[in-house]
């Protein structure tokens, strides 16, 4: 399927300015070449306007609350565009709030088309905080929580009403840091959490096996990768370094078997952040990553 990059130069929900570079340090690092040399109908659509980041403290648990909103809408706009026209999104963040927008898009694609909707989220973190029980105000920690329906209407209900998706639709990998009263929360709501200890016991295989089984010919399959998934060791630039994640090995095993499940249809890359990288590198990783993640391996023929 033809593929569409949509870059969001933003760091308005981060805690760490940055990440507003996210699209074109992944340009630089060649992902429109490297889909496009795997035979793929690449476009860049360039990156969407909003608002500038006035670095402001938390105002009722919300740091930026309506420039978020503001950033989502246009987010949701293109996402649902591309979608509209048959193709894959791939969102170049910018910080992981935005994935708020995304998801809400494919959400309401899969609906219309009637199609299942199945989200991995790739992360450290299990972004699943509320203005109550942030530690930071931050909403790049909230996203998960917002779409399953907890959070200021603004983004719970982008899509027209909330929940956007249910939790069951929703499965974590990588997972090491959840803050004191997110963890109450995705204990409550029962999110489906491979974290890094079980990925530790059962090793990346099993994990990605039982985060796919029953993927159906009907399903889409959404990917929301926050580059501090990755062990800080081979990708340093991101906000929020979190030690013990996946190696350059189990990272790609996790990319290879999305990939021979057939089923990407979107795709979010966030929290890339080039002013704490070291030449380019954790962009460079990323898209080799990304080659991955669309098939690219050692002995298979394209
Ligand atoms: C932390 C950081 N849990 C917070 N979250 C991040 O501020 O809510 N998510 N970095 O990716
Ligand atoms: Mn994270
Ligand atoms: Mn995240
Ligand atoms: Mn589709």
């Amino acid at each position: 399927p033809p593929i569409s990059l949509v870059g969001v130069p933003t760091d308005i929900g981060a805690g760490h300015r940055g990440a507003s570079m996210g699209p074109e340090a992944l340009r630089v690092a060649g992902i429109g070449e490297a889909l496009a040399a795997r035979g793929l109908d690449v476009v860049d659509r360039g990156n969407l306007n909003g608002p500038f980041n006035p670095w402001q403290p938390p105002v009722d648990g919300y740091r930026h609350l309506p420039a978020v909103v503001a950033w989502n809408r246009t987010v949701m706009q293109a996402v649902g565009t591309e979608l509209a026209h048959g193709r894959v999104p791939i969102l170049l963040g910018g910080d992981h709030c935005l994935a708020i927008g995304s998801i809400t898009a494919v959400a309401r694609h899969c609906r219309e088309q009637g199609k299942r909707l199945t989200v991995l989220w790739l992360d450290a973190h299990a972004d699943f905080n509320t203005s109550t029980v942030t530690p930071s105000g931050n909403i790049h920690g909230m996203p998960v929580a917002c779409l399953c329906g907890f959070g200021p209407h603004e983004l719970t209900e982008l899509g027209g009403s909330a929940p956007t998706l249910t939790p069951d639709r929703i499965r974590q990998i990588g997972i090491r840091s959840v803050d004191a009263g997110e963890k109450k929360l995705v204990h409550d709501v029962g999110l489906d959490i491979y974290d890094m200890r079980y990925i530790d016991e059962v090793g990346m295989r099993r994990v990605m096996e039982e985060a796919l089984l029953n993927l159906g010919a009907d399903d889409h399959l959404h990917v929301s990768f926050d580059i501090d998934f990755l062990d800080p060791a081979i990708a340093p630039g991101v906000g929020t370094t979190i030690p013990g994640g996946p190696t350059y090995r189990e990272a790609q095993l996790c990319m290879e078997m999305i990939a021979d499940s057939g089923r990407l249809g979107s795709l979010d890359i966030m929290e890339l952040n080039p002013a704490l990288d070291v030449r380019n590198q954790t962009a460079l990783l990323t898209v080799d990553l990304v080659e991955s993640l669309f098939g690219k391996s050692t002995l298979m023929r394209d």
